[in-house]
């Protein structure tokens, strides 16, 4: 049987959204979903490390409430530890950022916990102020990163008493700036658009990560579908739509789209669920689609920001940390928000990397610390080899802890989002110069005439198409659920019950 009384769909890509919207098509015979790699799951990705796990995308269930579709699958599943479970967890606002215990350390000590949480403060207010712009006939400053700046100036004027203490403020405070575009994904939060800044909806509940990997979601989601729905290897090179492209056989008809792939395979559907990257999409869309795509969809693609986010996994013989301590914090105390970076990449492009989080259980991991870098250092990264990172993350904890024979870690792991050939970079941003309404542009099915006869060819589903969750895994599998939701009501057919 073929979806909804003969319609074909495909789907492009096996990441969160393309399963999801498998899962609610799931019962139409004809569904194929075509992944370029060897694996589904996109930028979710577990690999082994050390004596346990390392989660090379996304690390934690943003936000692990009720409201969290992610968190919903996951609960049902049975994927999680009893402490997501817990309603106090639930519950919880911590607006994404990893719980305390931390330890700072500044250039060679351990900086005054007081000092940091003052900072910290100042800065969590200044950023809940970023988030209140919404529709103002007037901004401050068009991005999130130049308002953030002019109030820090602002309420940290130039020193009369202790110029030592304002310096640590700003170091701490560039240093949460440095955060700010990890959690972005942006170089800068001066590329980030403050306008739309609060659109991006939080949920409620202490972040928490899957104890037999992230990627156990995924594999789950895929041993619910019939066996050959989803093809490996199978990258797609061309969408030609709004065409009429013929099939001999006992049902000969033509189909509006053929769907082109690397290896010279064709698929014939009428309706595609697009949902490479926008990364992706940046770099090919010209190509991708015959016709282009029209010019309001393809100026969104264009605004809209998409950076690069890398984690660096280090294996230690025993760790030089605490046993409570959870995440450990780095802040350069010559540095201020109110200087210029520095452009040299090659000398300085450690000092972008905001520090780590120390992977728990240890029972389980071993001594794991996982660092987090963004931006063009993070790029620039990707460019150099195990060993040149290994060597310079040694120093750089040498210098951070006033340890000099600090023992080098045994093993190195890192991602490479940016120079991934299917994904360029790690996930969506609002730009300056774009807005939520590009979002919702790029997620409009096509062609835009609701009357045409062949209506829904081309669906557009992935984080980058959800307007208030972009960025994150539930965004994802939301949009992959409203693509499918799109067709089953065209099809006059329901979906299955959706999973709780
Ligand atoms: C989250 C987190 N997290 C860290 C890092 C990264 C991401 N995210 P996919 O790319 O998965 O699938 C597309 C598929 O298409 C893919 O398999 C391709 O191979 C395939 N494809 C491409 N081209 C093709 C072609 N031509 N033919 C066939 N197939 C093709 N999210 O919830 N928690 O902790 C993190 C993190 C390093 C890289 C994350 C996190 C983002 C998610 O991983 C990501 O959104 C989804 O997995 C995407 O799924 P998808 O299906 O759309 O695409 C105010 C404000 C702030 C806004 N941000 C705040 C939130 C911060 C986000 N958190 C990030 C933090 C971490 C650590």
């Amino acid at each position: 049987m073929e979806a909804g009384g003969g319609r074909r769909v495909v789907a492009v890509g096996a990441g969160l959204a393309g399963l999801a919207a498998a899962q609610r098509l799931r019962g139409h015979g004809s569904l194929r979903v075509l992944e370029a790699t060897p694996r589904v799951g996109g930028r979710v990705c577990t690999r082994p490390f050390a004596s346990g796990l390392a989660e090379m995308g996304a690390h934690w269930i943003h936000g692990p409430s009720p409201a969290n579709p992610v968190f919903r699958l996951a609960a049902g599943y049975g994927l999680l530890g009893p402490g997501a479970a817990e309603e106090e967890n639930q519950r919880a606002e911590t607006r994404g950022h990893p719980p305390p215990p931390a330890v700072t350390y500044g250039s060679g000590r351990v900086l005054s916990p007081g000092a940091v949480s003052e900072a910290r403060r100042l800065f969590d207010d200044l950023l809940a102020a970023a988030c209140t712009f919404g529709g103002a006939a007037e901004l401050p400053a068009p991005s999130v990163g130049q308002f953030l700046r002019a109030e820090i100036a602002r309420r940290l004027p130039a020193p009369g008493g202790s110029g030592a203490a304002r310096q640590l403020q700003l170091a701490i405070l560039a240093a949460c700036l440095k955060l700010e575009c990890c959690i972005s994904g942006s170089h800068s939060m001066d590329l980030v658009a403050l306008e739309p800044f609060g659109e991006y909806v939080s949920l409620p509940g202490l972040d928490c990560t899957f104890p037999g990997g992230y990627s156990s979601l995924l594999d789950r989601m895929l041993s619910d579908l019939p066996d050959d729905t989803v093809l490996l290897n199978k990258a797609v090179r061309t969408i030609r739509w709004q065409g009429s492209f013929h099939e001999e056989g006992d049902e000969a008809r033509d189909f509006p789209i053929q769907v082109e792939c690397e290896d010279g395979d064709i698929f014939l559907a009428d309706h595609v669920i697009i949902t490479v990257p926008l990364g992706f999409l940046k770099k090919h869309h010209k190509d991708f689609f015959q016709p282009p795509l029209p010019e309001q969809k393809a100026e969104a693609i264009r605004r809209l920001g998409f950076g690069t986010n890398n984690k660096i996994f280090l294996e230690f013989e025993q760790p030089f940390w605490e046993p409570q301590q959870q995440f450990l914090k780095v802040v350069w105390e010559d540095e201020s928000p109110l200087e210029e970076p520095s452009t040299n990449l090659e000398a300085n492009w450690f000092k972008k990397l905001i520090g780590f989080v120390v992977l728990q259980p240890p029972e389980q991991h071993g001594h794991v610390l996982c660092g987090f870098i963004a931006g063009k250092e993070s790029e620039y990264m990707e460019t150099l080899s195990d060993m040149e990172v290994l060597n310079t993350m040694t120093d750089m904890l040498r210098t951070l802890t006033g340890n000099l024979h600090l023992p080098a870690p045994r093993s190195v792991l890192r991602s490479k989002w940016h120079s991934a050939p299917y994904t360029w970079g790690s996930y969506t941003y609002v730009a300056v110069g774009s807005s939520g309404a590009d979002i919702d542009t790029l997620a409009q099915p096509l062609p835009q005439d609701p009357k045409d006869s062949r209506p829904l060819q081309l669906l557009f589903a992935g984080e980058a198409t959800h307007r208030t969750f972009y960025s994150t895994t539930h965004g994802a599998l939301e949009s992959g659920w409203r693509e499918a939701e799109r067709l089953n009501e065209l099809f006059g057919t329901p979906g299955p019950a959706p999973c709780l």
